[in-house]
């Protein structure tokens, strides 16, 4: 203790500092361990927060200096034993490390999407981890009283993490990015169609864990755990309501939900009609139509109908559908049998309740699961309101007379994960903005996914928000700690 304190006091900044420790042979083991366990819980922090025993150096150029006498010290041979490294770095460190890691293997990763998923290389995800590791921190509150009170944002433990096929890497990245800056540890177990390439990234052992198997047995077991204390989910939200049960009958662990959608793209009467058709095709038709947030439900203003019908049939036509790994494929395969048969099923249900059906319909080709772009105009509410999510490459065409219909209209959905608003006019925007019931506004654009930008659903799409800051107290627990102050006059 007197030898830390000869040395640590000032931040190390004493002229009569002790800072060469000499230990008897025969107490030096034991000495040294201590040393470093005390080392370890030296407080470091803002020098003006109660408790904090060491706060920064003075200024960048002693800083260097420092940095530069630890790395000589490494370098010449001596043991670190403890610190080394600017404080609040470790986790930040191992998180730059992973995400580098991730870039560096991108091709590969890249091949091994389009193996499991099918969809086009040149599209497989582009992964992005952001670090909060090191900004995460609780707060100090003036509470009435001589008490000393402040937050600790400390992390939840173990992270149970079920994600889904459609994207394999993103979800992972999402997931996975912020559990671990918080702090957790993470189980996560992959979708039974796509496992490769989350086994493919390495973290230091037991930080990230991931089990491949199915959802009734692996999935079920981890929701059910008594030692996982919190579970993200992402898949549809039929399996949303059972791992929600399981996380409640066993340790009620608190759950996050990332659920279907319907989400409506709306295209109002102002718009430039061939930049709305791109749009809205590409708000559908992406990742082969398995999109939580695709733009299935095409609203178009009357006066405008007919033409977009005629481009967007015009347009779906033009699509690329082939070998996902051909440069310039725009569409793969589906995912797999259940899930083909299930989009025929629902486009035959289109034709049979009198949608009419512009283009596709049927299978491409004669192997693998390639379903022909599908548009079908003149489809009623009622026609999908029924259905689940057709997950797949058909685009429903509906129209509209004036904004507070299709408000209506759009809100009268379960869902409320996401919209496209295509307009030229602000009040027009903003009305739409502010009147859907959903998480995602996209105005005059549409999927643009951004680490720093929260996503999550409305309604039955979900609970709680994926990315940005939102995120991150899914995996913190806040701890308030309350401490007497002896001195009044503080
Ligand atoms: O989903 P599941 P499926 C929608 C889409 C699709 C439909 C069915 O409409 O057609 O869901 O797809 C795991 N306990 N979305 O059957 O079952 C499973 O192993 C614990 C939207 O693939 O939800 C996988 O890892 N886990 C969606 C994950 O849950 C269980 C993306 C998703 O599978 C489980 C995918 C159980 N009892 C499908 N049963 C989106 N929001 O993007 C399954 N799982």
């Amino acid at each position: 203790e007197m030898a830390h304190f000869a040395l640590f006091f000032n931040q190390g900044q004493c002229c009569a500092s002790g800072s060469r420790t000499f230990v008897h042979e025969s107490v030096y083991d034991e000495f040294v361990e201590k040393a470093k366990a005390r080392a370890l819980r030296r407080t470091v922090g803002d020098p003006f927060k109660a408790g904090i025993e060491q706060g920064p150096q003075i200024d960048s150029k002693q800083f260097e200096k420092i940095m530069r006498y630890i790395r000589s010290g490494v370098e010449s041979g001596a043991t670190l034993e403890s610190g080394g490294e600017r404080f609040g770095k470790e986790r930040s460190r191992v998180m730059w490390r992973f995400a580098d890691l991730l870039e560096d293997h991108n091709d590969q990763i890249a091949a091994l999407e389009t193996w499991d998923n099918g969809k086009p290389y040149e599209q497989a995800a582009k992964v992005e981890v952001q670090s909060w590791a090191d900004k995460i921190h609780g707060l100090t509150i003036p509470a009435d009283g001589l008490h000393h009170v402040q937050t600790l944002h400390e992390p939840i433990g173990v992270a149970g993490q079920i994600i889904p096929w459609n994207f394999p890497l993103l979800m992972y990245a999402w997931k996975v990015g912020p559990a671990l800056a918080c702090g957790n540890t993470v189980i996560l177990k992959t979708a039974e169609q796509t496992p490769l390439s989350a086994l493919h990234a390495g973290l230091p052992p037991g930080v990230l864990n991931v089990v491949s198997g199915y959802g009734p047995t692996a999935g079920a077991a981890l929701a059910s755990h008594m030692d996982v204390n919190k579970l993200a989910f992402t898949g549809s939200t039929e399996t949303g309501k059972i791992v929600i049960q399981l996380a409640e009958k066993s340790n009620l662990k608190p759950v996050t939900l990332e659920l279907g959608g319907k989400s409506p793209f709306i295209v109002c009467e102002d718009a430039n009609v061939d930049e709305a058709v791109e749009l809205a095709h590409f708000s559908l038709f992406f990742n082969q139509g398995q999109c939580c947030c695709a733009g299935s439900h095409t609203y178009v203003h009357e006066r405008i109908y007919d033409e977009f019908v005629e481009k967007a049939k015009a347009r779906a036509l033009k699509r690329v559908v082939g070998d996902p790994f051909k440069a310039g494929t725009e569409q793969g395969p589906q995912i797999d049998s259940e899930k083909f048969e299930k989009i025929l099923r629902y486009i035959r249900s289109g034709v049979d309740n009198g949608a009419t059906l512009e283009t596709g319909g049927e299978r491409f080709g004669t192997g693998g699961y390639f379903i022909k772009p599908t548009v079908f105009s003149n489809v009623q509410d009622d026609m999908l309101k029924a259905q689940d999510e057709i997950f797949g490459p058909v685009q429903s065409i509906l129209k509209f007379k004036d904004l507070d219909e299709v408000i209506r209209r759009a809100n009268a959905s379960n869902c409320g994960l996401a919209a496209g608003v295509f307009t030229q006019n602000i009040d027009t925007a903003n009305t739409l903005t502010r009147a859907l019931r959903v998480g995602t506004v996209w105005i005059n654009c549409f999927d643009v996914f951004d680490a720093a930008i929260p996503f999550g659903g409305y309604k039955m799409s979900g609970n709680g928000r994926e990315k940005g800051i939102y995120c991150l107290q899914n995996y913190l627990q806040v701890k308030a700690v309350v401490s007497p102050l002896k001195n009044p006059a503080w």
